[in-house]
């Protein structure tokens, strides 16, 4: 039976994936994208949050090259058009995902990295769009999603010269949101998955779900989702209990 590329353990409320192909730098095969797609598609049900990392020493170096020598253009749409759909598995799935980066961050792999919700980078992690040096372009989701969180202006540059950003780099321009020590970010991924875990579902998933889609709306739509959002969360029995366990200064108790 064929080896799985992505590893997958459940403990308590916290699923943690670990793209496992070392020899390749966790490079993305389409077996491993599919397996990414199955789990975000299909997660256990006691899972509160995801933490997404890879194995020795790096994230993810991307697409594996070598399954794309030779493609014609309708199969590298449908192939574009398939990686957005797991990148929009990941980030509106439903579950929090917390990504642990090291190493290599590179092209898809900061595609991936991009559709996360909260990325916790080391020092030594290259961050890196190399795909203008390879004759191609990214397809993985890259020019909306780390367009936004860098602009696009700072896009276009990246995707040009090839350069690499490092953790502390990363961190100033929002590709990271924590800088951990080196070896440190898996630790730090899972005390923030843990966290997370324990926030009722439905306002971690109305984080999820309304504030992007906030953001590519016209203000006044915007606004209007804002409140239906908070009306959802806050006439939740959640809520209710939440609020409660404030006023009267204890430890909330949520389904
Ligand atoms: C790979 C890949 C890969 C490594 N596909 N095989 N991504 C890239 O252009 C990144 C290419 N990789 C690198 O720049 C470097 O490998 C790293 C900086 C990640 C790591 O360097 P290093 O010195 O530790 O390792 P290495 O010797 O370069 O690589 C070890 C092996 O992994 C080697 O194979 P080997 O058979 O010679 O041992 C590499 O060929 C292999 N390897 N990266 C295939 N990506 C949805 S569209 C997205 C478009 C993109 O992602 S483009 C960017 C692709």
């Amino acid at each position: 039976m064929k080896q799985p590329s992505l590893l997958i353990h459940v403990e308590g409320a916290v699923a943690t994936l670990t793209m496992d192909r070392p020899d390749k730098r966790n490079a993305m095969s389409d077996g491993m994208l599919a397996e990414i797609a199955g789990f975000f598609t299909a997660p256990p049900k006691n899972v509160r949050a995801v933490i997404l990392t890879g194995t020795a020493g790096h994230f993810c170096a991307g697409l594996d090259l070598s399954e794309h020598t030779s493609r014609s253009a309708e199969d590298v749409i449908y192939h574009s058009r398939g990686w957005h759909r797991v990148m929009e598995a990941v980030q509106f799935g439903g579950l929090p995902v917390v990504s642990a980066l090291q190493g290599a961050v590179i092209g898809g792999g900061l595609e991936l990295a991009a559709a996360t919700h909260i990325r916790v980078a080391e020092p030594g992690v290259m961050f890196q769009l190399p795909e203008g040096r390879r004759g191609i372009f990214v397809g993985g989701g890259a020019s909306v999603r780390v367009g936004r969180i860098i602009g696009a202006d700072r896009l276009t540059e990246m995707m040009l010269t090839g350069r690499v950003y490092s953790g502390e780099e990363g961190l100033a321009l929002g590709l990271a949101h924590y800088l951990a020590p080196t070896s440190g970010a898996l630790e730090m991924a899972q005390d923030l998955a843990a966290k997370i875990a324990r926030n009722p579902p439905l306002s971690n998933y109305l984080m999820i779900q309304a504030v992007a889609q906030i953001g590519d709306m016209p203000r006044e739509g915007g606004l209007f989702t804002e409140s239906l959002s908070a009306a959802l969360s806050k006439s939740s029995p959640d809520a209710e209990e939440g609020l409660k366990a404030f006023l009267e200064k204890r430890q909330p108790w949520f389904r």
